[in-house]
């Protein structure tokens, strides 16, 4: 048990970190927030065989599933949704017309099934800005969560081929581009709460608001107008399950990337 240095521990963990960092620099898909719709989307695109990063900007990944409804750590699916529990091992039980499951153990399964999936996440990464070029999004720009909010520190920029905006409320990829002008159709921001049907937009609605860039989750409410549900997880599920398999056809299509530059816009 004493046999190692105490260099020996940040060695390696600075040996693996820069591999894993390096590996998620230029790949097929960033998702940029680590909440329910993210995380699902991560697997199922890493299962399909694309190089999928995930940033997360607080220290655990989850997003708003920790929480439940007022702390209370159980959360709401739908029928629809529970193939995706069953698929992640989650554990659920009927009540009423809907189910429940624990909180920590939907977070901890959807993170680990990504992560075993082959997507690399990234946590205490915020996405603060997104690049594009020639008219389309080519990756995302990232500092260490309160380093660069905080002090003059310059980020760093992770390239793919397409970007997931799974920031929910924030709809923070997206505003990046209205506060530049880049968007057509001005942002509306989320509707009161109407969860039935804050239910069906969060999956219908899932799409490419700019060349490169989709949404996921809530910030699909949040940047076309849908209304706001609470703490019922069906719809977030499927959203990530619909951009997922969006993207797989796309991506697909376009075949693996090799280079950025070589990179053509996505004909959706
Ligand atoms: O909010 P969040 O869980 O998004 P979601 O997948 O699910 C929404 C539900 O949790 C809930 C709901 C249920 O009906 O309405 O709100 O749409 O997860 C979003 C994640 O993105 C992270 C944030 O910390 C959270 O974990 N995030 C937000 N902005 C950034 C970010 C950013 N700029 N960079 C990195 N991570």
């Amino acid at each position: 048990m004493d046999g190692f240095k105490e260099t020996d521990v940040s060695r390696a963990i600075l040996e693996a970190y820069h591999e894993k960092f390096t590996r998620a620099l230029r790949g097929d898909v960033v998702i940029v927030g680590a909440g329910p719709s993210g995380l699902v989307a991560a697997r199922r695109l890493a299962e399909a065989g694309h190089s999928v990063v995930v940033l997360e900007k607080r220290l655990s990944p989850g997003g708003g599933i920790w929480g439940g409804s007022i702390g209370m750590n159980e959360v709401v699916v739908q029928k629809e949704a529970l193939k995706i529990l069953e698929d992640s091992g989650v554990r659920y039980v009927p009540s009423g017309d809907v189910y429940t499951a624990d909180a920590m153990e939907l977070a901890c399964a959807l993170c680990l099934q990504a992560l075993h999936a082959g997507a690399i996440l990234l946590n205490l990464m915020t996405a603060e800005d997104i690049c594009v070029r020639d008219g389309r999004v080519t990756g995302v720009v990232a500092n260490r969560t309160l380093l660069g909010q905080n002090l003059p520190i310059d980020p760093i920029v992770l390239s793919s081929r397409v970007v997931i905006d799974a920031t929910g409320h924030e709809a923070g990829m997206a505003q990046c581009l209205q506060r530049r002008g880049l968007l057509t159709e001005k942002l509306t921001g989320e509707g009161p709460m109407d969860a039935p049907a804050g239910e069906r937009f969060v999956v219908e609605h899932v799409t490419e608001l700019y060349p490169g860039l989709w949404t996921t989750g809530m910030s699909v409410c949040a940047s076309q107008g849908g209304p706001r549900m609470g703490p019922i997880f069906g719809g977030m599920l499927l959203s990530g399950v619909k951009v997922a398999d969006r993207l797989n056809e796309i991506l697909s299509g376009m075949g693996r990337m090799q280079a950025q530059d070589s990179a053509k816009p996505a004909k959706v």
